[in-house]
């Protein structure tokens, strides 16, 4: 605006009829808005335009979050122990023990197992025919339990532990049902 005013004639330095020269000088000052105005418009199109934009990808993104949380969470799980000298065995005497032998799980669908390992040594839920090798660290941890094909298949603690646990069932054996 102020380089369509700097043509201007000083107020009341004019003569009384419109000289070519204020007509010429008033007709660039009117480009000049229109230029300004057509920029603010254009300018203002690319803001709404880049702020659509932003919404939706912020949308998908939230929305691609938001599902892979709901898949987390829906995702199986099961807690469990293991400890020396927990269960009972027929004579009274205890023996090494999960907490949970038998575990039903869906074809396909993992089951995340969170295991405390109370024993100081490793021991494991391995089964070749369900194709699951668990090795069961001491300590707290999460393992992933996932049969491909569906049945009923015994797992036994592949690692020498307690002899009398390792041949029993509800000790160091069990089943993995999958359906
Ligand atoms: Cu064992």
């Amino acid at each position: 605006m102020s380089a369509g005013e700097a043509t201007h004639p000083p107020a009341g330095a004019g003569a009384p009829s419109p000289s070519p020269e204020r007509l010429a000088s008033e007709q660039a000052e009117r480009r000049v808005t229109l230029a300004l105005f057509s920029a603010i418009f254009v300018l203002a199109a690319i803001g709404v335009t880049i702020s659509v934009i932003a919404n939706s990808v912020m949308h998908h993104h939230r929305a691609g979050m938001m599902g892979a949380s709901r898949a987390v969470a829906s995702a199986e799980r099961v807690s469990l122990y293991l400890a020396p000298s927990s269960k009972p065995g027929p004579g009274g005497e205890r023996y090494d023990a999960f907490s949970k032998t038998n575990f039903t799980v869906k074809v396909g669908q993992p089951v995340q197992m969170t295991i405390d390992n109370r024993d100081d040594v490793v021991h494991s839920i391995t089964s070749t025919a369900a194709g699951v090798s668990i090795v069961v660290m001491p300590g707290t941890h999460t393992y992933t339990l996932l049969v491909r094909k569906a049945g009923r298949f015994k797992w036994v603690c592949a690692y020498p532990c307690d002899p009398f646990s390792m041949g029993h069932l509800g000790y160091m054996q069990g089943y993995i049902t999958a359906t």
